[in-house]
């Protein structure tokens, strides 16, 4: 296994010792936070707790949890812990509901938020004699400026491209002969396929490696790109409020993210009675920021189900690893009582040789829960004639009801008949919350 880090005495540091950091810095932000957001001291008072009962990160669990809705409540400068004028940069969720959050960054807050991306770089194998594409979405969104300002770190030659354009994505990868893409993984998907129609073979670009985030994705889709691009991809990890993609990346073993705990304290709480959950348990993520200075989030509930574990990495790397997350506390469909991800919707579909091009529709017809599913067919499925449409339906129904617990419908239909994504891909449609 290669073993190149960014910062190896960080990423490499002994447990105890990152615990001991960890716990300085998250009496000294407490402290901040306390000082300079009325908000959230009104909340510890409220729950009894004093920056003096915070001595280390045996005591994480007395401060107060946050959520999206205390951001709302805060929107646009509440939750701010420096005058304005200390910062350089805002960023802002996609969310199209709602007010949107709007995180603040100093320019440290913005170097360390790119250490991290360097971080994920490097792990994938990134030197300075990569060509990095960045293909995430530029401007409000984080996906752009923190791949890009990683890969400057780095050093390697960046490709600002932006999402979208797929033709010139593919000009750019061919002429400029990029070597590392930043994107989704639908995006990526979508990527392959269209090199694939322009006769381009996996083994014949130049690319090596993927880091793709920002939206879940299943094992069966990364083998899936990994063989339509012919590389290796890596999953990253991380929201707006926290500071954007880096929070977690994966390193050679492809085992999890490991998340950059030196900045970030995790937690497991069980999202109804928000205990926290030990080591190895499914439950929601939680983020503390421990050096954030202009939007130093404490406790904060991210609404993704995930695992934490602490085994060793043949990587070297110490810092604790997050599983891919399941989905979202909030994206759980509920169907006839059952819960449904769209992530084992997914599974069933690339185990079935069908591409991830899918749409899920729920509704509610006679006071019964309906799940629909529309997949496409791929031109070579389309014109093989071993199987009739209905037979693959049919088959496709079964396995998802053995994974699902419940039957949806599946209906196949004509390639290219399902919108592609260049971003974050719109999986669902819930008919039930627009009545
Ligand atoms: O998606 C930041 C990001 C950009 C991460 C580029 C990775 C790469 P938001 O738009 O605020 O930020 O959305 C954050 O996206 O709470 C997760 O639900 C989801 N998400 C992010 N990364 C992953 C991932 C960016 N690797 C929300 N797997 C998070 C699954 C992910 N879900």
């Amino acid at each position: 296994m290669q073993k190149n880090y960014y910062q190896p005495e960080i990423e490499t540091m002994e447990l105890s010792k990152l615990q001991a950091l960890q716990s300085e810095k998250l009496v000294k932000q407490v402290k901040h936070v306390y000082e300079n957001v009325p908000y959230y001291r009104d909340m510890m008072d409220k729950k009894g707790v004093k920056p003096e009962d915070i001595h280390g990160i045996e005591d994480l669990h007395k401060l107060p949890l946050i959520s999206k809705t205390d951001l709302r409540e805060t929107y646009p400068y509440g939750m701010l812990a420096v005058p304005l004028e200390d910062c350089v940069r805002i960023q802002s969720t996609s969310g199209t509901t709602g007010k949107r959050v709007i995180a603040y960054y100093t320019q440290n807050d913005v170097e360390l938020w790119e250490e991290c991306c360097a971080r994920a770089i490097v792990a994938v194998g990134g030197t300075k004699k990569d060509v990095c594409q960045v293909a995430y979405g530029y401007g409000l969104f984080t996906g752009g400026p923190g791949l890009n300002g990683g890969s400057h770190k780095v050093g390697c030659l960046t490709l600002p491209m932006s999402s979208g354009n797929t033709e010139r994505q593919i000009q750019f990868i061919t002429d400029l002969k990029a070597t590392i893409l930043c994107c989704t993984p639908s995006y990526a998907a979508y990527i392959g396929e269209v090199m694939k129609e322009q006769g381009i073979k996996p083994e014949e670009n130049s690319l090596k490696a993927g880091i793709f985030g920002a939206e879940p994705w299943t094992e069966e889709m990364r083998r899936d790109i990994e063989k339509t691009l012919g590389i290796k991809a890596y999953d990253i990890y991380g929201l707006t409020e926290t500071s954007g993609p880096g929070v977690a990346f994966e390193c050679e073993a492809q085992t999890g993210m490991h998340i950059n705990e030196d900045h970030f304290i995790a937690e497991i709480i069980d999202p109804d009675t928000e205990e926290v959950l030990p080591l190895g348990s499914v439950g929601e993520l939680v983020f503390t920021s421990i050096d954030k200075e202009a939007f130093p989030l404490l406790r904060y509930r991210t609404r993704d189900i995930c695992k934490l574990t602490r085994e060793a990495c043949p990587c070297g790397r110490t810092h604790v690893k997050m599983c891919k997350p399941m989905g979202r506390s909030d994206d759980m469909m509920i169907i006839r009582g059952v819960n449904v991800f769209p992530s084992q919707i997914e599974t069933v579909l690339i185990n079935g040789g069908y591409a991830p091009n899918y749409q899920i529709l729920v509704d509610r017809a006679n006071n019964t829960d309906t799940l629909d599913i529309n997949v496409e067919l791929s031109p070579e499925q389309e014109k093989d004639t071993t199987k009739t449409v209905a037979q693959r339906e049919k088959a496709l129904e079964t396995a998802m009801r053995a994974m699902l617990g419940i039957g949806p419908k599946v209906h196949l239909v004509a390639p290219k008949s399902i919108a592609r994504s260049e971003g974050k891909a719109v999986r669902v449609i819930d008919k039930r919350k627009l009545h």
